[in-house]
């Protein structure tokens, strides 16, 4: 990695706690507690328009038990699935904003996950496709607490994160490096809701 990319993302005013970097090498995750302070669940859950996921599978079409929804820009194919350019809510366009005034990155998609309860989940994986811009991701939570893991490809070593409402999770020059997941966690019966904002290229 060259050593510009590890420098802290700009316009820290902007928010009041500061950021950390959850990752110990190979890539940074910046977590920024309580970023959005006007988050609302249930205006996201009733606002987006969710739909079950449907993965083709080591041979089989499987569903994969959280509900999505990808608004995005242009035309984007994932998985054998073909997804048609969506208009974003004008609420998500303003979270958006948001990320990119400290970041100045752009995005033109947004994937929304619903985590109905703590059954809801999505195993390890990368978000390493090539049509998507690898070099930044940022991730919402909103709702429920849940654990955020990453596992290191190589090494199989672990980082776990608390994603609580309103955090941001920036993700920079990991996904080649790095699984992530965020595994049951069966306690848990309220809804939680996550929105990664992405750039496919
Ligand atoms: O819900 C989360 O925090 C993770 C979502 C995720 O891994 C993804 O959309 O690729």
């Amino acid at each position: 990695m060259q050593a510009s990319h590890m420098t802290l993302p700009m316009n820290l005013d902007l928010f009041t706690r500061e950021p950390e970097q959850v990752l110990p090498r190979d890539g940074e995750a910046w977590l920024y507690p309580n970023f959005f302070t006007d988050l609302d669940l249930s205006e996201l859950q009733s606002l987006i328009h969710w739909e079950t996921q449907q993965l083709f599978m080591y041979g089989q079409w499987v569903e994969p038990k959280r509900l999505v929804c990808l608004y995005t820009d242009r035309e984007h194919r994932y998985n054998a699935v073909t997804h048609k350019v969506l208009d974003w809510p004008h609420s998500l366009l303003q979270l958006a904003d948001k990320i990119t005034a400290i970041h100045n990155e752009k995005f033109n998609a947004v994937l929304c996950n619903l985590y109905r309860d703590g059954t809801d989940y999505v195993g390890w994986h990368s978000d390493d496709e090539t049509n998507m811009d690898q070099s930044c991701i940022a991730s919402v939570s909103v709702g429920a607490t849940r654990s955020f893991k990453f596992r290191h490809k190589a090494t199989k070593e672990q980082v776990s994160v608390e994603l609580e409402q309103g955090d941001l999770l920036l993700m920079r020059y990991c996904q080649q490096h790095w699984h992530h997941a965020l595994p049951k966690r069966l306690k848990v019966d309220t809804p939680r809701i996550n929105l990664t904002f992405r750039r496919i290229i």
